[in-house]
């Protein structure tokens, strides 16, 4: 199952106790103070790992606990620091505070690291030259996950379009594909390799996006933010209107929802590809298509392979031009 929100509890390790406590032995009666000092706790780190692709693991775990610091013993031995307590959590986490609702940080680098929770200071022993001190208690905060994928391409589109098919052949993706809508019920992301291409490139497929999705049907648009910070998008279109669709209309609508999300999307370069050319109807749709938009338009068949070339040079030319 996708999840892309969570919400989690994290305790930071507790500082070790220090120490009060006095040399002695047979000779001296009143020896000096010796108490060690007490372990600092261990600290909750979040780290950014791009081979998780959801928060679903945080529905059963929500509690994250370090260690907290060993006890200062006498003869001057200081506490162990306590372990810090790692959570690994998707590439794209959005880390808020809950308790204060500030940004805490936008995980978007594999193997970021940050602290959420520091973990308290070990007090200090007798030896220092006062009382030994309690440690101190480590932070503890509740923490919003909000997962947000970095794609470089975002395939948008209405359901049926062919997102799954057309994802399944340009990647190494391998989704559920049927012609039946909501097939695909989360995003899919799928690594694209270029021979011309030293980088490779992610794409994603974002399902669910229907008339009123702004307003809830369907999956509503509870996926757009995951295309939010792709660099540009494809938009599928059905050209042969399968399912009796206007592609017109599908394109107009579609933007539509997407205005509706965003200005961010409303303003993103969309590369409009017209799907299903190898079914009969797609020609004549796509003359009146070009009378109507007058935009440039790729004629593609997913399901056959055809016209796929041309669409990975279109892409990888604009995403070459956002490069700095
Ligand atoms: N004839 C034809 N059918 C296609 C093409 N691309 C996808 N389909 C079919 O359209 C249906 C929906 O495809 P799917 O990829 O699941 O669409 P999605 O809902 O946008 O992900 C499936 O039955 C596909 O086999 C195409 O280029 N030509
Ligand atoms: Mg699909």
């Amino acid at each position: 199952m996708f999840i892309d929100t969570a919400k989690i509890h994290v305790k930071a390790g507790d500082g070790g106790k220090g120490c009060q406590s006095y040399f002695r032995d047979t000779r001296v009666e009143h020896g000096k103070p010796n108490g060690g000092d007490g372990g600092d706790g261990g600290d909750v780190v979040l780290r950014a790992d791009k081979s998780i692709y959801t928060l679903l693991d945080f529905q059963y775990q929500r509690h994250f606990k370090a260690q907290s610091g060993k006890h200062g013993s006498s003869s001057d031995k200081a506490g162990a620091r306590g372990d810090d307590c790692l959570v690994r959590v998707p590439l794209g986490t959005v880390v808020t505070d809950l308790d204060t609702d500030c940004l805490i940080r936008d995980l978007d680098h594999d193997g970021i690291e940050i602290v959420v929770a520091r973990g308290g200071r070990g007090g200090r022993g007798n030896s220092r030259g006062h009382d030994a001190e309690t440690g101190q208690a480590g932070e503890e905060k509740n923490i919003g996950f909000n997962l947000k994928l970095i794609a470089d391409v975002g395939i948008v589109g209405f359901p049926n379009a062919g997102k799954s098919t057309l994802i399944s052949k340009i990647s190494n993706a391998t989704p559920k594909i049927a012609s039946y809508p909501f097939t695909t019920k989360a995003p899919t992301l799928g690594v694209v390799k270029l021979e011309d291409r030293d980088e490779d490139f992610i794409v994603a497929d974002i399902p669910g996006l229907i008339e009123g999705a702004h307003k809830g049907k369907g999956l509503g648009d509870r996926f757009l933010k995951h295309v939010e910070r792709t660099k540009i998008l494809v938009h599928l279109i059905d050209m042969a209107g399968v399912d009796g669709r206007d592609p017109c209309e599908d394109f107009r609508i579609i933007n539509e929802e997407l205005d509706a999300f965003s200005e961010e999307l409303a303003d993103k370069k969309q590369i409009i590809v017209a799907n299903k050319m190898d079914l009969e109807a797609a020609g004549t749709h796509l003359k009146a298509f070009r009378a109507r938009y007058r935009k440039k338009i790729i004629a593609v068949s997913a399901l056959q392979g055809e016209g796929l070339k041309e669409l990975l040079e279109e892409i990888s030319k604009h995403l070459s031009k956002n490069r700095y």
